[in-house]
């Protein structure tokens, strides 16, 4: 029998089937929890510190103070990885406010829950990279910055899976979500670009999108390439009429958009500078100075 994968949960390994967290925990109860989506390839985490960071960015505008320092938590990643033998993995960090009581008073949570689970990945299929796909402007606004905003990469994802649910009963690949305003915020667990001229554009993470990774990596890709890339309001009508669109994301990495709302999007197939970045950033991934080696 093949062995099974361990789960690191508040400083222990447990196989997977075993990995389990009280039903008392209010990330279940309330989603009251933060979390990263990490890959790891040929050996180096791709960009580790910076999803350390941002965890502990997250963790701090919900007040959740977690129990283990940056470099601890690092090291915790990477012995889990190593117990695991991946080289290629993709890295689920959960904290959430740990077990309370049936109220959703967080001061009830003395010791929040650390969960690291390695697990191998599901490539995404090629073919939707090589022929693009289709994407829906979905009816559920993206959550504004002034509410469960996605700034903070929390738990709470019911923006998001609403988004996702809309999609499937149309029949379409993925979603896109709009903010409060109309504006182009993002996917349901990607950003979004487009090119235009030649200039390639994201909205500002005013519009509630995520402070993406692949998102940073791809503008200043873009900019070393000799492209122009900014942060702009995108209105549904830039979209449709742009030249090229493309999703970002951990696990999505680069995807075209070749239609939105029944529109092609430029030709209906992805576009140069899209296929250029996604070459790319094929590279930047397996560089070993882009990240942390696992051993
Ligand atoms: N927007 C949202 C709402 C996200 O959740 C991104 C953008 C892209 O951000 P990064 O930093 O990954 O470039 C995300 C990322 C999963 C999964 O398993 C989700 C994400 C990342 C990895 C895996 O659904 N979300």
């Amino acid at each position: 029998m093949e062995k099974e994968l361990l789960v690191y949960i508040d400083g222990k390994y447990y196989p997977k089937s075993q990995a389990k967290i009280s039903v008392y925990d209010h990330g279940l109860l309330y989603g009251d929890g933060v979390f990263e989506g990490i890959r790891a390839y040929n050996g180096v985490v791709f960009k580790l510190r910076e999803h350390i960071d941002r965890l502990y960015r997250s963790a701090r505008v919900i007040m959740l103070e977690i129990p283990l320092t940056k470099e601890e938590m690092i090291n915790a990643v990477l012995e889990t990885l190593r117990k695991n033998n991946l080289h290629d993995a993709y890295i689920r960090l959960i904290v959430t406010r740990g077990v309370g009581d049936l109220g959703l008073d967080p001061r009830k949570c003395p010791k929040p829950t650390v969960i690291i689970i390695t697990d191998v990945i599901k490539l995404h299929s090629k073919e939707a990279k090589e022929r693009g796909i289709r994407a829906l402007i979905v009816w559920v606004k993206r959550d504004p910055v002034d509410a469960t905003s996605h700034e903070v990469k929390s738990l709470n994802y019911m923006n998001s899976i609403l988004g996702k649910i809309e999609a499937n009963v149309a029949g379409f690949d993925e979603a896109i979500c709009l903010d409060k305003n109309g504006h182009i915020s993002e996917g349901i667990a990607e950003n979004i670009f487009i090119v235009k001229n030649g200039k390639i554009i994201t909205p500002p993470t005013s519009t509630g999108a995520l402070v993406g990774i692949t998102r940073d990596v791809i503008m200043k890709l873009a900019e070393k390439l000799g492209y122009k890339a900014v942060e702009a309001n995108i209105t549904p009508t830039d979209l449709f009429t742009a030249d090229e669109a493309f999703f970002t994301g951990t696990a999505a990495e680069v995807v075209p958009i070749v239609e939105v709302n029944k529109r092609k999007i430029g030709d209906g197939k992805p576009g140069p500078i899209t296929k250029r970045l996604m070459q790319e950033f094929e590279k930047i991934v397996r560089d070993p100075k882009e990240g942390t080696p696992i051993y």
